[in-house]
């Protein structure tokens, strides 16, 4: 059996900085589930059925990407998979805080799994799915943000016309 990560997250929507992480993860672990889940402080745009459509088609082209949701602990769905590893996304300071309490919680729930974390790509740094939403929300251009099809996601959701 080959190597096994979870990368997981709310992904409402997926931007190309969750792509940019779930890529490289794609290069260093044989498989990886990239899983969507509820995050229970956020009031979603899309539904987890949307998130997922949306996650499949833009990375349909990496053959060894899995995308799945799951509406229970993450950590349940990680022993399910048989994983070895949380692959998560880090880009500021900010995120330090959080990122920490989740995993030393997560660490008490399974402690045999390892959370990673691979910085953020400069470009993407200040990249998040609430700014997409916003900028979006307000007809500005996220061209630069989100793949294409998020894009024209994001429109409808926003009754606009692209
Ligand atoms: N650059 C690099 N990484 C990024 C970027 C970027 N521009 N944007 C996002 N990321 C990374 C994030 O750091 C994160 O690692 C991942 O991508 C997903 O991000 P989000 O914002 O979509 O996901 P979160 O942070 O809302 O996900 C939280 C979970 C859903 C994982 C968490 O709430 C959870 O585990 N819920 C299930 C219930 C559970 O098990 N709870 C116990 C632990 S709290």
């Amino acid at each position: 059996m080959g190597s096994i990560a979870v990368c997981p997250g709310s992904f409402d929507p997926v931007t190309k900085g969750h792509l940019d992480i779930i890529k490289r993860g794609a290069n260093v672990f044989d498989t990886v589930y990239v899983v969507v889940l509820n995050n229970s402080s956020k009031n979603p745009l899309f539904t987890v059925e949307e998130r997922v459509e949306l996650l499949q088609k833009v990375t349909s082209s990496l053959p060894n990407i899995v995308v799945e949701s799951h509406s229970g602990l993450l950590m349940e769905y990680a022993k399910q998979k048989k994983a070895s590893t949380i692959l998560r996304g880090l880009r500021a300071v900010s995120d330090f805080e959080y990122e920490m309490q989740i995993t030393s919680v997560n660490r008490v729930i399974e402690k045999d799994i390892e959370t990673l974390f691979m910085m953020t790509n400069n470009q993407y740094s200040f990249l998040s799915s609430s700014i997409v939403k916003e900028v979006a929300k307000y007809g500005g251009d996220v061209s630069e943000l989100v793949p294409p099809l998020v894009k024209e996601a994001l429109a409808q959701k926003f009754q606009q016309h692209t």
